[in-house]
């Protein structure tokens, strides 16, 4: 067992784009039984925020920035199983479908609001990033979902956010589906006007999705 991982540890991992260190400092935090919501939140999402600065200042370019993205996803990988195993195997809270949108590939944030759901009891089905409107809502149908989840990062790519949610009102299914959106350049003001409910955060998202399945 020996000491905890220091959140340190693990930021530093990611804003140095070691993917090895990563992934066994995760490993770590689940053999040790460690925190892993803190592990995700204090340590590797810390690193990509960072990563993200040093970005905007002009100190890293874009391989550093894909290096820590890996990094993060490295850890994210032994963390996202770990999180459900641990949550209570019970009927889920509500089924959901998830993905960034067409056009976009920045799928971090996506997959932390899919390791939160999960570790809060919702069944997730992830599509990934660059998922095409017509993916989301054959998955929809598919699971029977209550909730739509879609993230977009880009100033570009959020008018696809508007489209789901047209897609879902045009099928029939918007008395039994919810579209959730979020993503950075997103804001509530922004779900309102297409219709859509919003979260800030990973954390926020599965408090807005209890709402979602209550309503
Ligand atoms: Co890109 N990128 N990127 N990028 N990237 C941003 C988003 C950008 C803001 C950087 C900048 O210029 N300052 C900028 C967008 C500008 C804009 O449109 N306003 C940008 C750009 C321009 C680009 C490219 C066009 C660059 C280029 O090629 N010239 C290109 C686009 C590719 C494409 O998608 N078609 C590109 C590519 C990449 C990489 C591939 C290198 C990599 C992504 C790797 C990956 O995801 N697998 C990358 C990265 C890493 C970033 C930054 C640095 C970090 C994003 C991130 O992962 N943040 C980002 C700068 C920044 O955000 N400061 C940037 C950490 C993550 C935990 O936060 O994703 O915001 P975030 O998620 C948060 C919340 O937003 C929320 O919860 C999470 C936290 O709890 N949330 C949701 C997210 N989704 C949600 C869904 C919900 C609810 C909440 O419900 C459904």
């Amino acid at each position: 067992m020996g000491e905890p991982c220091s959140p340190i540890e693990m930021m530093q991992a990611v804003v140095d784009g070691d993917a090895t260190l990563a992934r066994a400092l995760a490993e770590r935090v689940v053999a040790d039984n460690d925190d892993l919501v803190a592990a995700v939140e204090n340590g590797f999402i810390a690193g990509i925020r960072r990563v993200g600065e040093l970005w905007e200042e002009g100190e890293y370019f874009l391989p550093e920035l894909v290096q820590g993205a890996e990094a993060m996803k490295a850890a994210m990988a032994v963390l996202t199983p770990a999180l459900g195993a641990r949550a209570l195997s019970r009927e889920p809270k509500g089924r959901v479908v998830l993905g960034t949108v067409q056009g976009d590939v920045h799928d971090i944030g996506k997959t932390l609001v899919g390791t939160l759901l999960t570790a809060n009891g919702f069944e997730v089905h992830d599509l990934g990033f660059d998922v095409p409107v017509e993916a989301f809502l054959a998955k929809a149908r598919e699971v029977n979902a209550h909730i739509m989840a879609a993230s977009a990062l880009l100033t570009t790519t959020m008018p696809v956010q508007r489209e789901l949610v047209a897609a879902v009102r045009a099928a029939g299914l918007a008395s039994s589906i919810k579209v959730l959106v979020g993503g950075a350049p997103t804001t509530p003001a922004w779900a309102d006007e297409i219709g859509a409910a919003h979260a800030d955060n990973a954390m926020q998202a599965v408090g807005v999705a209890e709402r979602l399945v209550r309503a």
